[in-house]
């Protein structure tokens, strides 16, 4: 017999791939141009990117707008893991000069344009004290 709990948690888990699915109609343009410029919004909830795995095409220029309904600031960092590790154990208190790198105020909506150069795959995370080890990442495949 399913508990009342892993209902939940399998309904959940139905509801990730099937954002999940949107995102990639959404960034995955039906014309197969790879260079489109595409806008995504995130929203950030309970220290979690929503949603928080995105496919794209290389080549692509994907502007992020985040909106922080929490009542503590985020950032967005989008990076190899290196990049993740150099946040992580970093100070910068302020992001927003670099492709890829902004920081959301609490309450605030911001954004970062992003052109995907390389194939593979790129994580995205906050280096708020304590957030990346919580959950507050995620990652983007670049599909070539
Ligand atoms: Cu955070």
């Amino acid at each position: 017999m399913i508990s009342q709990l892993q209902h939940i948690a399998i309904g959940r888990r139905a509801l990730a791939v099937a954002a999940a699915g949107l995102i990639l109609a959404a960034l995955l343009p039906a014309s197969g141009n790879s260079t489109g410029f595409q806008t995504v919004t995130v929203t950030i909830r309970h220290s979690r990117f929503l949603p928080a795995q995105f496919t794209v095409r290389r080549g692509a220029t994907v502007r992020f707008v985040f909106t922080n309904t929490d009542p503590i600031d985020h950032e967005f960092i989008l990076g190899e893991d290196a990049v993740q590790r150099r946040h992580e154990s970093g100070t910068e208190p302020k992001h927003g000069a670099i492709p890829g790198e902004v920081s959301i105020p609490a309450g605030k909506t911001a954004e970062t344009t992003y052109t995907f150069n390389g194939a593979g795959r790129l994580l995205i995370g906050c280096h708020a004290p304590g957030h990346y080890a919580y959950g507050m990442r995620g990652w983007v495949r670049i599909l070539d």
